[in-house]
């Protein structure tokens, strides 16, 4: 039988603040379980839309959906983490990965052993979510020589990774209490799902002591076009930015990746989003009408997720579409 399901809506802060906390007050209403916000430095601030978040909701967990451990000390983060799930009556949920290498690189910051830093970096926050300090740690990258935190959590806060790579869902299926997996097929799922599985088998841990998350790109309308073509630029990005061990897995050659980086490369969106074809939209979002979109969702299921982001666009109107996957999707997994 397959595993239940809940349902989470990723927000990337880039509309007024009042914009992304009423879509929130609505993921809550309409039964999303988790609410993630991305974490860009060109943004608005993740903990500023945490902190509306946390104070205009009442039952929805919330939290950064990933932070990395390079531009802010994980000794911070966590005692950020305690003061949200404080704010929120117990609701903090932290995501962490490796970081954007581009945007990490626009600011001199180079990603050193990212494995490593995200590694160490969860073990820090563990221990002073749980026990409130941290002393004496010499890791590879973070040092702590002593660290107080002067309050106390309200909840659990768990750690979800955000993870692609071999080593980094491994580790996710070794220390985290969920996995975010930036993916939407369940060809990746596959190859991701047994990465995991080998991190909790060498953590001796159980398949249920892992949220397994398809931090998916959906693009729910109900007219198959209109979803397409919301979900066409966010698909170019993607594309641009798989590795090319990704685009292999799914028939993608360079040469029909080609022009989309030159387009986005130059600024020309025309060209880049006339380059996306129907192999790279299948491959990469979950787009159309919401009884396609279940019939998806029910395939990833299939591989053993539990948790189901709409990640960006989420569709042509944010709102619209988040009703539409309350009423005609969500209902197929109660
Ligand atoms: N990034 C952001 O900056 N902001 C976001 O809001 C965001 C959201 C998000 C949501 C879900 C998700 O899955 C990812 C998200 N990301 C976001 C991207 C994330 O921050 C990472 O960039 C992305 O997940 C890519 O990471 P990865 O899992 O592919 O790991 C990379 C870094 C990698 O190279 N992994 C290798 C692997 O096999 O998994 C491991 C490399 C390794 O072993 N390194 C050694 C080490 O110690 O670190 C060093 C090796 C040496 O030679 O030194």
């Amino acid at each position: 039988m397959a595993s239940k399901l809940r349902f989470a809506v990723e927000f990337v802060p880039q509309e007024a603040y009042w914009q992304t906390t009423a879509l929130g007050i609505l993921a809550e209403k309409y039964g999303f379980d988790f609410c993630w916000i991305t974490d860009h430095f060109n943004n608005r601030s993740v903990y500023v839309i945490l902190s509306l978040l946390a104070n205009y909701t009442d039952s929805i967990m919330i939290g950064p959906g990933v932070t990395n451990p390079y531009l802010i000390n994980p000794v911070q983060t966590a005692s950020t983490l305690m003061s949200l799930d404080n704010l929120s009556g117990g609701r903090a949920i932290l995501g962490i990965g490796a970081g954007d290498k581009i945007t990490l690189n626009l600011l001199g910051i180079e990603r050193t052993k990212p494995l490593t830093a995200v590694k160490e970096s969860t073990l820090i926050f563990r221990t002073i979510f749980d026990t409130g300090k941290m002393k004496d740690f010499e890791g590879k990258v973070f040092s702590v020589e002593k660290a107080k935190v002067a309050f106390e959590k309200t909840g659990e806060i768990p750690i979800y990774i955000g993870a692609q790579g071999p080593k980094m869902l491994q580790l996710a299926g070794s220390m985290g209490q969920g996995v975010l997996v930036n993916a939407s097929h369940p060809v990746d799922f596959k190859f991701a799902m047994k990465q995991i599985k080998k991190g909790i088998a060498a953590a001796k841990r159980k398949r249920s002591d892992v949220d397994i998350s398809a931090y998916a790109s959906v693009s729910v309308d109900k007219k198959m076009e209109k979803a397409t073509k919301a979900a066409t630029p966010v698909v170019a990005f993607i594309v641009a930015g798989s590795p090319p061990v990704v685009l292999e897995r799914h028939g993608i050659t360079p040469e029909s990746v080609e022009p989309i980086a030159k387009g986005l490369g130059k600024g020309d969106f025309p060209m880049a989003f006339g380059a996306v074809t129907d192999d790279m939209l299948e491959a990469f979002c979950i787009r159309g009408t919401p009884d396609e979109c279940t019939d998806k969702i029910k395939a990833l299921q299939k591989v053993g997720i539990t948790q189901f982001v709409f990640g960006s666009p989420i569709g042509p109107k944010k709102r619209i579409s988040m009703e539409l996957a309350s009423k005609e999707i969500l209902p197929h997994f109660k």
